[in-house]
């Protein structure tokens, strides 16, 4: 799926228990910049329903499951999120739903930029434009 991955935290297990490190430019291909969470979504919620221009996030289900629905003009997929040592990174220009979250499921998510309202595209035709647009160019770019 176009400019998303699952990645897999090593993870420091023992007999103690479980720690996983993040570190940015590391572990996650950015800057961190910033960090929130999601937290208290009723089992019928979806949420999302845009995309980004720049932003750069990874997306960290630390407790509980959610599914996140990732989809281009051109393709779709659905992950789920389950497992604190797995991030679903989400670059620009990938439209995104977020929906069955499990009862006190815990989303975090790291982003590379501070919060900034001008940087979503909330409509999905706006959005489908745009992408088709952007992904030709990218195309152009590669050849
Ligand atoms: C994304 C998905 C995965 C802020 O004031 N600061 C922030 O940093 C964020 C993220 C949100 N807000 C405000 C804006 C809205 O009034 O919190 C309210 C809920 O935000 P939104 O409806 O955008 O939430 P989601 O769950 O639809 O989307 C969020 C992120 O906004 C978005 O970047 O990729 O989670």
């Amino acid at each position: 799926m176009y400019n998303t991955y699952i990645y897999r935290f090593s993870m420091h297990s023992d007999e103690y228990g479980k720690l996983i490190a993040v570190e940015d430019n590391k572990v996650v291909p950015f800057l961190i910049k910033r960090i929130y969470y999601i937290f208290d979504v009723g089992n019928e919620i979806r949420r999302g329903f845009h995309s980004h221009i720049d932003l750069r996030q990874m997306l960290i289900c630390l407790h509980g499951s959610v599914k996140i629905l990732t989809k281009t003009p051109y393709e779709e997929a659905i992950v789920e999120l389950n497992d604190p040592s797995k991030g679903l990174y989400i670059g620009p220009m990938v439209w995104r739903e977020m929906f069955d979250f499990s009862t006190g499921a815990v989303l975090l998510v790291l982003a590379s930029e501070y919060y900034d309202e001008s940087d979503y595209i909330r409509n999905y035709q706006e959005y489908a434009s745009l992408a088709k647009d952007f992904l030709k160019q990218k195309e152009g770019e590669n050849k």
